[in-house]
């Protein structure tokens, strides 16, 4: 529930906004671990309602990047979506409020930064993934590369090196030296086998050296409830914009597997319960190659069942680098959540290492 003090606060925010009708309530909503979440509805049923964005700016330094990158983006697709005649455009892509600056966002007196769009009429998020709804995220996610693989801007990266593999381990190993929260004891087990991995998993950045592997437009957040669904169950469009940057085409991939794939959630503890589910693999897998096929290269379909495995071990790494940190990025409810996190993620590598040559397979079949 908001304090009263709070809601005047967010109240006023609102207003900064253009925005249609009057407001009636602001309140939490969704499930993120990083920026705030409101939904704002107004009194009358004929203007629309909105999400008020608190944006995280401990994580994200460069707002007025981030936001531009997302005007950028989401203009990009809308022009797409006109010249493909697509119905229901105003569903298929976010549209941002601007202030009195121009801007899509607010830097308030508190430094704080907000920032508000229109809420897409009856549209869900999914926190748990199907076989059919995996398909829908992989035609999805596969459709946003593509529609974004002309925007002839060159945009910046809303956090530097975000998926640099190299970078996290070197964050690791600066964690394990400092030994901030004292907790490097406990992790002595994991921090071998991590390190035994290092190498291989940082394959994309020698070849990016080499100049053999592109960097592209990427979402770099692609969990299914990153996506709006209609009442039918199909796809209307791709939102959580703040990491859309360039990055390894297989960032996208081999993130949302990451999530999806696994039998139980990112910070569960039933480790025994781990599986890698070959359901969902598959029906996403179909999904995505259906989508990106007109313009993926050889090497990155190659590099997709990398994808696969390095996800849930760079995940891995950031938990165990905030863990050895005492917790100063990801939201936790009790002390050792990141370590049950990063847990996770090791049990889920190692589940998937098993499959690996199906996987190869599989995605070699529909390639
Ligand atoms: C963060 O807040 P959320 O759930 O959208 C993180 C992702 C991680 C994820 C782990 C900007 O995303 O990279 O994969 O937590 N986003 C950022 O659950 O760090
Ligand atoms: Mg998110």
């Amino acid at each position: 529930m908001i304090q009263s003090m709070d809601r005047e606060k967010l109240l006023n925010i609102t207003k900064c906004f253009h925005h249609e009708g009057t407001i009636n309530e602001i309140r939490p909503f969704g499930s993120g671990l990083i920026n705030d979440t409101y939904l704002v509805t107004t009194i009358d049923s004929f203007t629309p309602d909105y999400v008020l964005q608190r944006i995280n700016h401990q994580v994200f330094r460069n707002i007025d990047l981030l936001q531009h990158n997302i005007d950028i983006v989401t203009n990009h697709i809308r022009q797409k979506l006109i010249e493909a005649k697509a119905p229901d455009l105003e569903r298929k892509v976010l549209q941002f409020m601007s202030v009195d600056n121009g801007k899509s966002y607010y830097h308030d007196d508190n430094d704080q930064y907000w920032r508000m769009s229109l809420l897409i009429p009856h549209s869900y998020t999914y926190n748990e993934v199907t076989p059919a709804s995996s398909y829908e995220a992989g035609v999805a996610f596969g459709q946003f590369e593509n529609m974004l693989s002309d925007v002839p801007e060159r945009l910046g990266e809303t956090i530097p090196n975000f998926h640099n593999m190299e970078l996290r381990i070197a964050q690791l190993s600066e964690a394990v030296k400092l030994d901030a929260a004292k907790r490097v004891n406990e992790v002595g087990e994991e921090l071998d086998f991590i390190m035994a991995y290092a190498e291989d998993m940082c394959l994309a950045e020698n070849l990016f050296r080499e100049g053999k592997l592109p960097k592209r437009l990427c979402h770099c957040d692609t969990k299914v409830n990153n996506i709006l669904f209609d009442g039918g169950g199909h796809f209307l469009c791709v939102i959580d914009l703040d990491t859309v940057m360039p990055s390894f085409i297989f960032s996208d991939y081999g993130d949302f597997l990451r999530t999806a794939a696994n039998t139980v959630a990112e910070d569960s503890s039933e480790f025994d319960n781990i599986h890698f589910r070959t359901d969902i693999f598959e029906a996403f897998t179909k999904g995505y190659l259906y989508s990106v096929k007109s313009f993926i290269t050889e090497l990155e379909v190659e590099l997709l069942s990398y994808a696969i495995a390095l996800f849930p071990m760079m995940q891995c790494v950031r938990f165990l680098t905030d863990y050895l940190s005492g917790d100063v990025y990801y939201k936790t409810q009790y002390p050792s959540q990141n370590l049950v996190r990063a847990r996770n993620q090791l049990k889920f590598f190692n589940r998937i290492k098993e499959q690996e040559g199906y996987i190869r397979e599989y995605i070699a079949l529909w390639s």
